[in-house]
């Protein structure tokens, strides 16, 4: 049986307002939108192998098929053939050599979408093929880069090196991910008049769909409108790559002016998309015999594919998490995309975080073991405190390591937990448990400084209801009930009210995708600041017609108060009132997250907004016969700030945390020396089900103040629980250790059932 214990003050938790329509199956999505008569389908003509020069191509037969509407290739690009956002090198159809198997090659446009699969097999391809890479350390042997290598100081470790008690250096691997939302990438183009056309995107990122539509097609953004309804989960993997399927509808009905609908299919979507970035480590990690850490040098080769996409920032914030939740002093690391010829790979929930932690947990689970002690006294050594520097300058405040982790032991009774699977251990012959503590530090903001605003447009109608327009995108985090929260809460009205109006590039421009843990924090407070300038002139109104000043107002529960008093004036008599008096009914406001910079000249600034911590507590079960292996209990103490909506945030922390220990345990993506996917289906690929999350999951809120930068001080829950995670795979090997006594760890995720079995009986 598994269960979650609660900890969490359910009984005034705001329900997720999709809950109700998900359950019906009402929920709209890209695939449910209304399609015009006449509506044409597509299905997208993919590269057969992964590096070529594309020698022939012949459509002729596809194109005789009856049902066909036309073939679209880069040369019916009216703009440019180029859909790169951070470093323009990729194209939206492969021109003249293909780079990765799966690159889009054509656009097959039919009365159905069965006539254009079966066309997609008619079309006869010759490639000429190229050396293949597939992994980032060939791809460095052979100098093949994204951008140029980054690297992050902080004093001098080669000098620190030298004076330590113990040095160790090792190896890592971790492999990449599969977002597996449970809605594929999809879109829906329609024309409007005047070569206006509107899409409906499953897309994080409904500017950037906007901005790179209007690219390809030559024309101004104005001309273009991104519509998003919701998403069936996001997870990163729609922040960037949602883009192409929504420019290529759009580009065919530019040309054919009528509305195309383009939804990959599972197999499609598993074999065109990026995933979350693979990555070969190397470390150098410097102790004491007082465990202190005193030096962490690491070399990080990012497999970033074959474009950039948003490699380098993920690279980035891999360096940014280096060192998780400990200070160290000297700190050196370096981070290479490495362009191979696999799918480009993309952002991925953690965003590069989970890959840097991973790394220096490896280096302290090494150095534990070489030097007899446990990997959480060294952990616990080094537990970041106030006003500790970060190796990209930003002194570290409002810490909470020591406090999670202090926490989490006594609550949680480390040591009783400790000697109970000791004692199992001693008993057990086949059987074996494993324990790991995994402490973690997240920065909440985008890495990139400018993108880090947010704008909200609300309407209060004449009737006195209200309609909010904020950029986020609602993928099954629960943003728009916190959104919801949050204007009920201010105006004090019935929920029934409000209404989170779809997320549009016309009502709210130049967003920033729904990312990084920040799309309530951002729009969130952009909407606090709308729902502030209507509420001031609210209140203008409200002491004209009560003749009372403007700081007595105060609004509760549909009435307006005088001196705490309750009037005779409703909130709907206080709308109307307004509208007589042609008082603005409609608020656009702008928010900007003061505070924050970064110079990349030094590599130094104040990227984040503040810091997400907390620490889990994992214990697993191996059956040593067979290499298989069970989550007992996962027990985290976490770090919410003040929760606005615990019932949501619960759900983020659950979610995260199973989808961190797939990624470290049994979600294995494959691709042959030939660079084709392998794990192609959901048979090949598995992700925990309900029968792989652990058995018991605690989750305690630690008890803080919050963060003025976080919305109503509710810190962002989205990616850092991910990262628990991790200590899955230090639990299994702790596990193993207790089978095998001259294994000697590895550090090469998933840890999956084959992996363990070979490492029981190594010797
Ligand atoms: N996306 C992005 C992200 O563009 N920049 C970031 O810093 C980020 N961090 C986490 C997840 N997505
Ligand atoms: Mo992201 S990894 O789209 O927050």
């Amino acid at each position: 049986m598994n269960k979650t214990v609660l900890h969490h003050d359910l009984k005034n938790a705001v329900k997720n307002i999709d809950s109700f329509t998900h359950v019906r199956g009402e929920s709209l999505y890209v695939d449910d939108v209304n399609v015009r008569q006449g509506t044409y389908h597509a299905v997208v003509f993919d590269a057969p192998k992964a590096h070529g020069i594309i020698k022939s191509l012949n459509y002729s037969k596809a194109e005789k098929l009856e049902g066909i509407i036309r073939i679209f290739t880069y040369k019916d690009i009216p703009g440019e053939n180029q859909i790169g956002g951070i470093i323009p090198d990729e194209t939206l159809f492969a021109e003249k050599e293909v780079h990765f198997w799966g690159q889009p090659i054509a656009l097959i446009v039919a009365e159905t979408e069965f006539i254009a699969r079966q066309a997609r097999r008619l079309i006869e391809i010759e490639i000429e093929e190229l050396p293949v890479i597939t992994t980032a350390k060939e791809a460095k042997a052979k100098g093949s880069f994204i951008n140029a290598p980054r690297s992050f100081e902080l004093g001098d470790t080669s000098e620190a090196l030298k004076k330590c008690d113990y040095v160790f250096e090792g190896e890592t691997f971790s492999n990449g991910q599969e977002h597996l939302y449970i809605e594929a990438q999809g879109a829906y183009a329609e024309p409007l008049e005047n070569g206006n056309i509107k899409i409906s995107s499953s897309t994080q990122g409904p500017t950037q769909v906007q901005k790179t539509t209007a690219r390809v097609l030559g024309v101004g953004m104005h001309k273009i409108e991104v519509d998003v309804t919701r998403l069936g989960g996001g997870f990163g993997g729609k922040e960037d790559q949602a883009t192409p399927w929504a420019v290529m509808a759009a580009l065919a009905t530019f040309h054919l002016n009528q509305s195309v609908k383009l939804i990959l299919n599972r197999h499609d979507d598993l074999r065109m998309t990026g995933k979350r970035h693979p990555y070969e480590g190397t470390y150098k990690i410097g102790l004491n015999k007082n465990l202190k850490i005193v030096a962490f040098e690491a070399e990080y080769l990012q497999n970033s594919g074959a474009a950039a996409d948003l490699s380098p920032a993920i690279a980035e914030r891999t360096l940014f998490h280096a060192t998780n939740s400990y200070f160290v002093k000297n700190v050196k690391t370096t981070v290479y995309s490495c362009k191979t010829n696999l799918p480009p790979n993309t952002a991925f929930r953690g965003f590069g975080g989970p890959q840097g932690k991973f790394v220096i947990e490896s280096a302290i689970a090494h150095a534990a073991s070489e030097m007899g002690v446990l990997p959480m006294e060294i952990q616990e050594a080094n537990l970041l405190k106030e006003n500790d520097v970060f190796s990209y300058g930003q002194i570290a405040t409002q810490v909470e390591a020591i406090k999670a982790w202090n926490t989490a032991k006594s609550k949680f009774n480390v040591k009783d937990l400790q000697n109970e699977i000791d004692r199992f251990n001693d008993q057990n012959d086949s059987i074996k448990k494993g324990l790991a503590l995994m402490p973690i530090c997240f920065g909440i903001s985008f890495t990139n400084t400018p993108m880090n605003h947010a704008r909200a447009l609300v309407h209060i109608y004449q009737d006195g209801s209200i309609g909010i327009s904020t950029a986020a995108v609602e993928m099954g985090q629960g943003v728009n009930t916190k959104l919801l929260q949050i204007a009920v809460d201010f105006f004090s009205v019935d929920p029934k009210k409000v209404k989170i109006e779809t997320t549009n590039t016309t009502r709210v421009a130049n967003t920033s995708p729904s990312a990084a843990s920040s799309t309530a924090d951002l729009n969130g407070k952009a909407l606090l600041k709308a729902c502030e300038g209507l509420l001031s002139r609210l209140k203008t109104v409200a002491s004209k017609a009560l003749n009372a000043s403007d700081e007595d107002i105060t609004l509760d529960n549909e009435t307006v108060y005088v001196n705490n008093k309750a009037t005779q004036l409703t909130w709907n008599d206080l709308i109307s009132q307004a509208m007589l008096e042609r008082v603005s009914l409609s608020e656009n406001a702008h928010y900007a997250t003061p505070k924050i910079h970064f110079d990349k000249t030094k590599e130094k600034g104040h990227p984040f907004a503040y810091h997400v911590y907390g620490t889990a507590i994992l214990t697993c079960t191996v059956d040593c016969i067979r290499g298989i292996y069970e989550f007992d209990d996962v027990k985290m103490v976490h770090d919410y700030g003040k929760s606005m909506s615990t019932g949501i945030d619960l759900g983020q922390v659950e979610g995260a945390l199973v989808q961190g220990i797939g990624w470290m345990t049994m979600e294995e993506i494959a691709y042959n020396e030939q660079g084709k996917l392998l794990s192609n289906a959901l048979s090949t690929y598995k992700v925990p089900d309900l029968f792989s999350v652990p058995k018991n999951i605690e989750v305690i809120p630690l008890e803080t103040e919050g963060n003025d930068m976080a919305i109503l001080k509710s810190k962002a829950v989205g990616e850092p629980p991910l990262m628990y995670g991790i200590g899955a795979y230090f639990a299994i090997q702790n596990a193993i250790l207790a089978f095998n006594p001259n294994y000697t760890m590895t550090f090469n995720a998933p840890m999956t059932p084959e992996k363990v079995l070979m490492s029981l009986y190594s010797k």
